[in-house]
Parts: structure tokens; sequence; C-alpha cells
């Protein structure tokens, strides 16, 4: 084994690894997708009905400096599995597509991975998006997790008018994404639905949550439940663009990425026209009621006490969907920016009686999960490069964060560009900046896709505690004092330092993309893709 020397080596993973040798606890992760900064109750919304959720914010410890890796999904899931910048797994540029041939590398070490070293019993509910592969060689189960029930794509990566919606007479106006098979879903590594039907998702996704929770408690095991909802992304679409979109995007846009709202957002009979927020919120409320059932999951097997429940999201809102997409709340622009918008996200860390109510402006990412968790469990790290650190000292002692510096890479990132912006303590400095077409549709035009890759030299330089909403340029209007020069160079320093570092992995998602490996529950139907349809 090569670790064993290791143990010998070093006594204080020893003593963690003794530490934890009685009951490693269990690991509830959830990830809301699109999720904005400003989203939450608990987080300033004013008409957000979040009460489970701001109830986990109220008595566990509530991150306002939390990131995910990356302005989009694929890439950040694949850094919140791995404890890696997507860079180096390979996952960019943009999302994974049903057809991919690509997918999160098999060599890749997963917090599942990790955590079944120790007997963790693992299991993954709700959007994947790192890959299928020819027969499902891509999927969850290949990656650590003993039981998968979901979507291994985004569920508007089909076609929507082929959706069961609520309520059934519903209008489907337009389009998502047309020519690709219906929107499965799995159950491990087989079809289950296709296309799915949306009203019984979530509480298909909460019962078999719930089972696995019972489960593992009735059979003494340790476990990791990653509880991937994708509730808050619309199913729906509509053909005509956006009045405000103009000619120019209209010719340049593909028509997948003009769709803005989502009638109906998808949801259960009994949230739609719940809140105060229209479609998003009654979304919202549902994962909100979701979540409120998995604590009461744990709360009924005993496992409150022993089960750390992390909630967090994996890039900010997309504002094209206008009141339908999230809210950065003062942060400035969404999805698919490297301003604060875009990566910085609500984060919850709850665990009565083991992590104090409180609220930390320690600054955290979703890559810090892997090394915390694996801290957490007394087992050791996966020897690759790590970009994350464990955060049990903010977690359990309200300490520091071992985090200084966060990295902020764009969708489609490149090794010749680099990275894109660092923060560095409070201060964050924007080497470049793009605006992004899911971030449409607010004031700011920096934000919209029509804001071009732009080059700064010297860079944006912000304090992000004074102001987080990234308004004012310390390096503009007026005299720049000694300090701030001195950051500004070791900014400087930290990004030709971490750029000459990098290893770019072998892009998985432009390996493209193959219609034979569309997922499809009668493989040999024609014509396809319409035809992959089953009762
Ligand atoms: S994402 O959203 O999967 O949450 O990032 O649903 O970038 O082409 C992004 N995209 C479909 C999506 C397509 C999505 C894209
Ligand atoms: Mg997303």
């Amino acid at each position: 084994m090569r670790w064993a020397g290791v143990w010998f080596l070093c006594p204080l993973g020893l003593l963690v690894l003794l530490s934890a040798a009685t009951s490693p606890p269990n690991i509830l992760l959830i990830l809301a997708d699109d999720l904005g900064f400003g989203d939450l109750g608990s987080y300033g919304h004013p008409t957000s009905a979040t009460p489970n959720l701001d109830k986990m914010a109220a008595s566990g410890l509530r991150f306002t400096d939390f990131y995910a890796s990356c302005p989009i999904c694929s890439p950040s899931r694949a850094a919140l599995l791995t404890g890696r910048y997507q860079t180096r797994s390979g996952v960019y540029p943009g999302v994974f597509y049903p057809g991919s041939r690509g997918g999160l590398p098999l060599s890749e070490v997963t917090i599942a991975e990790v955590l079944k070293a120790r007997g963790y019993a693992t299991a993954m509910v709700g959007k994947w998006h790192l890959g299928l592969g020819a027969n499902g060689s891509f999927l969850p189960i290949h990656q650590g997790f003993d039981h998968f029930l979901g979507v291994p794509y985004s569920h508007d990566q089909g076609p929507c008018q082929n959706l069961t919606c609520f309520p059934p007479d519903t209008k489907c106006f337009g389009t998502c994404d047309q020519g690709v098979v219906p929107v499965p879903l799995f159950l491990n590594q087989s079809i289950l639905q296709q296309p799915l039907a949306f009203p019984q998702l979530v509480s298909r996704y909460n019962k078999f949550s719930r089972d696995f929770i019972a489960d593992c408690a009735r059979r003494g095991h340790p476990f990791l439940l990653y509880y991937a909802s994708h509730i808050l992304k619309n199913c729906l679409g509509e053909t005509e663009a956006p009045p405000h979109y103009s000619e120019e995007t209209l010719r340049t846009v593909p028509l997948r990425h003009r769709r803005h709202t989502h009638y109906p957002q998808f949801g259960s009979q009994e949230y739609v026209g719940q809140s105060l927020r229209g479609p998003f919120g009654d979304a919202l409320m549902e994962l909100d009621g979701s979540v409120g059932l998995l604590l009461q999951a744990l709360q009924e097997n005993g496992l409150e006490g022993n089960t750390l429940v992390f909630f967090t999201a994996d890039n900010g809102p997309e504002t094209m969907r206008m009141a339908r997409g999230g809210s950065s709340g003062l942060l400035k622009c969404g999805k698919g920016t490297t301003y604060e918008g875009g990566m910085r996200e609500p984060a919850v860390a709850y665990w009565p009686g083991r992590i104090s109510p409180g609220v930390t402006h320690e600054m955290a990412s979703t890559l810090d999960i892997l090394p915390t968790l694996a801290a957490l469990a007394g087992v050791p790290l996966p020897s690759v490069p790590l970009d994350g650190y464990d955060l049990s000292p903010v977690l359990f002692g309200g300490g520091k964060s071992p985090r200084q510096m966060m990295i902020y890479y764009p969708s489609s990132p490149s090794n010749q560009l680099g990275v894109f912006a660092i923060r560095y303590g409070k201060h964050k400095a924007h080497f470049f900046t793009q605006g992004s077409l899911q971030s449409g549709t607010t004031p700011d035009p920096d934000c919209h896709g029509l804001a071009p890759l732009t080059p700064h030299e010297p860079p944006l330089l912000f304090d992000l505690e004074a102001d987080p909403a990234e308004n004012y340029n310390l390096l503009e209007g007026g005299a720049v004092g000694p300090e701030v020069l001195r950051v500004l160079k070791e900014i400087k320093q930290h990004k030709v330092l971490f750029d000459q570092h990098m290893e770019f992995g072998e892009s998985q998602i432009r390996k493209g993309t193959d219609p034979a490996l569309q997922p499809c529950c009668a493989p040999h139907c024609t014509p396809k893709p319409s035809c992959c349809h089953c009762p």
C-alpha cells in the first residue's frame, strides 16, 4: 500500500486516524443548481421562502465568502468532487452534452472514493453532469457512488415539449435543446424513465434519499449522500426571443441560449404557485422542503448528532432568465462570469452539537470539501495535486481558514490566458473580464454576453470587504497608496506562479459528441432520437 509508509512518518495523521476511529460522521452534501448569493431568506432575499435552509443557517455556520470553482456547471461539479481545479481534470470548456464522448476521467479520485476507503456507503441523487460515456462508463457508480438516481446531464438538454409537467395542461412554450434524446432518469446504470416525469421527480429523489439514510442507520454504516438538486433550472423555454435582445445577439446566439423564462418551473403540485416570488420562488421552496425532509430523516434515524450537512451551489444565477432565474443579491453579475456573482455562493455547514451557530467571513471553496471530509473521516488524501484545504479550523473552532487565495477561471479557460482573477485576502484583481449570455438582462452591461473578453493591465483591483459589489477600482480615481501597490505586486506574483504550476489536463469536452452515445431506453428503435421514449 502506497500510503502505509505515510502513516508511520506522520504522527499527526495517525492521530486524526485514531480520533476518527470510533465513528466517522455521515455526510449529507446538498448542492443547488444555479443558485445565487442573494437567493435565500438567510442571505437577504425579501420574498424567498426558505425556512429549512434558514433554520440550518441560524443553527449552523453560515459562510459569507464561499466560492464555487467555476461559474458554470460541469467544471464546478468536477472540482467539488475532486478537490481539484477543473483545468487539471480536463472538465472544460463549458459543459457536457447528452452525447459527449468525455467525462470526469475515471483516474480522478472523488469524495465518494475517498470515503469508501473508510467503509462509507455512498449514494448520489439528482444532476450528475460529469459525463455518461459508452455504456454509462462515466456515471456516478464508476466514480465511487454505490447508488445513483438521477439525470446524467442538465434536464434542459433535451426536447422540453416531451416532458411531463404540472399542471398537465400547461402550454409548453418553445424548445430547450432539440434533436437529442428525451431526458432520461437513471437508476444506477439503467434508464428508469424516458422522458422523465417532472411532477414526481423530487418526491422520488426524496424517497430514495430517505430510504438510503434509514438503511445506513439500520446497518450502522457511515454514509455519504450527495443530493444534487436541479429543481431551480427550468425544463421549458420559449421560442420567442426576449425583447431586449439586439439584432446582433439574435444572429449570433444559438436558439438554445435564447430561452430565458421557464414556465412552468418544474415542480410538484404541492409547491406550484405557493411562493410570493413566482416560479423560481416555488422551485426554491420545493428545494427547501426537500432539505427539511432530509433533516427530518436524519432526526428520525437518530443521526443528527453524527452527520455533517453541507449546503451550497454549483454556480451563480442565470439572470438571462430574468425574474425566473436566481439572484446574486448585491454581487456583480452571475453565471458564466468571474465577477463575484458568478462564483460566490450561499454555503451552510450544519452539525448540531459539533458546529457552533454563527457566521464566518473566512474564505472557503467547494475545492475544500474533499480535504475536509477526508480529515473528518481520518482517511488519507489522494496523492495528486489538490487545490483545497481542510476547513476543520473554521468549522469547529471559529479559527482561520487555511485558504488565503481564490483563483477564478472562466467557463472556458485556456493555458494561454491563464487565471482570470485572483482573490488574495480581501483584495481581488481581475486580469481578464468577460460577460456571459447566462448573465444577461440585468442593468449592468459588463455582465452581458456582448461584453467582450477584455485584458486588464494593470488589473482591476477591488477591496471585497469594503466593496463586495466590485464597484470601485482601487487603482482608479486618485492617489494609490503604498499598501495597495504592495498587494497588487503580491497578487501579480501569485498569478505568475499559479499559471506556471497549473497543468491543464486534456480537455474532456473538446472530445465532442457522438449521437450514438445519447442514452436511449430502446437502443434499436427508429427514428432516433425521438423514438427513445419508453412508457
Ligand atoms: S448548467 O447550465 O449545466 O447548469 O451549467 O443547462 O453552457 O451550454 C449550460 N451551456 C445547458 C447549462 C447548457 C445547461 C449550458
Ligand atoms: Mg448549474
